[in-house]
């Protein structure tokens, strides 16, 4: 395949109002800032690459403002002028530590690219195998039970076959017990984002009686020692987000046995390649995979709906359509959902219309190259 030569490069910061906040274990998003990547081919062809990162660092330690110069200062001047394909890329970065959603963002925009100028959609570029990709709903905490209830009921209604409780302290077992005994057959799971220590052993325990497909990342973002140390206590199994930053976390993970599944979200590992890595570990160790978010726009799902076509990715994934979130939209990616499925075709991604015009409404911040 031929690589794009790049002649045009620009950052974006786009500030998208939520059109309801989200609140997790380590604090609630009121707006999503996010970080769109452009990129123009010597052919007239334009990539899009998103990092959806938070404005702060608390889910990992990239934050927004760091992305930003980070993107502009060392990922942007690799391409800018360059022949170069995304392997090429993720090769010639590989000596930058960490900033994975960063590199993740620059790296899609090629591969958007490379995608366009072959006519195969990334997904197939990927080797994806899944057509039909099912989505699930992430419930952010909510003022009360009764709340939650109505939002498990609505994401139902959509036609959601999975429902993640956002979890903390104080905000688990009542909650649990409440949405299992209204839905007592639903997949069910929970995701604490790490606000639990070893010493809440007892309160976990008490949350395997719910019969929960998994609970998502209980522990410390950078641990999986304890992880492995609660797995052995513990009926639910256990899935790992923030701790998964690799594909070598990934097989350290599974060989200490601190997880059963893992949730991969593309950009937390940094590079495609790495998730078609991950998907051959799964594969050899029998872990199970699905695809996370981020609450990112329709520009970052398309490589995430391409990694939940693997082979591996057997649940549910956290890629929502927009309304979920937001209250309009860059992209036509919905004409190819319906009732909580996206149905991936060999136009995918490939037609796509992005609404410049829509972007720059909303753009506070931008660079060129
Ligand atoms: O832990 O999965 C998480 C959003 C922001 C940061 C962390 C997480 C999330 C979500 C959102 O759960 C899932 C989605 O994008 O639908
Ligand atoms: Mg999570």
């Amino acid at each position: 395949m031929k690589s794009p030569t790049i002649t045009a490069a620009s950052l974006l910061e786009v500030a998208l109002p939520l059109n309801k906040p989200f609140t997790t274990g380590f604090g609630t998003l009121y707006d999503r800032n996010t970080l769109l990547v452009r990129l123009e081919s010597e052919t007239g062809k334009v990539g899009w690459g998103e990092a959806a990162i938070l404005k702060d660092p608390i889910y990992l330690e990239e934050w927004l403002n760091g992305s930003y110069q980070f993107i502009q200062e060392y990922l942007l001047p690799v391409v800018m002028k360059e022949t170069i394909s995304s392997l090429e890329f993720s090769q010639k970065i590989a000596g930058l530590r960490r900033n994975n959603i960063s590199k993740f963002a620059v790296e899609t925009a090629l591969w958007s690219l490379e995608a366009s100028e072959s006519l195969i959609p990334e997904w197939k570029l990927l080797g994806g195998e899944r057509a039909k990709i099912q989505t699930g709903a992430s419930i952010g905490m909510q003022p009360s039970i009764e709340r939650t209830l109505i939002e498990v009921k609505e994401a139902l209604n959509q036609g959601l076959t999975r429902i993640k409780l956002k979890i903390e302290p104080g905000w688990d077992f009542e909650l649990v017990r409440a949405v299992r005994e209204k839905y007592p057959d639903i997949m069910l799971m929970v995701d604490a984002n790490s606000s639990y220590t070893l010493k809440d052993i007892a309160t976990l325990q008490s949350l395997d009686e719910f019969n929960l497909i998994m609970m998502e990342q209980p522990l410390a973002y950078d641990d999986i020692i304890d992880h492995a140390k609660l797995a052995k206590v513990l009926k639910t199994p256990i899935c790992l987000d923030e701790s998964i930053c690799s594909s070598e976390d990934a097989r350290k993970a599974i060989e200490i046995g601190a997880c059963k599944i893992i949730n991969v979200k593309p950009a937390r590992v940094g590079s495609l390649y790495e998730v078609q890595r991950i998907n051959e570990l799964a594969r050899e160790n029998g872990i199970q995979l699905w695809c996370g978010g981020m609450l990112e726009s329709d520009i970052g799902k398309i490589p995430n709906l391409a990694c939940a076509s693997l082979s591996e990715f057997s649940l549910p994934a956290d890629i929502s359509s927009w309304q979920t979130y937001f209250s309009s939209t860059c992209t036509d990616l919905d004409t190819s959902y319906s009732h909580g499925i996206f149905t991936l075709d060999d136009q995918t991604g490939l037609t796509t219309h992005v609404d410049e015009e829509w972007i720059r409404r909303y753009t506070v911040r931008r660079v060129d190259l």
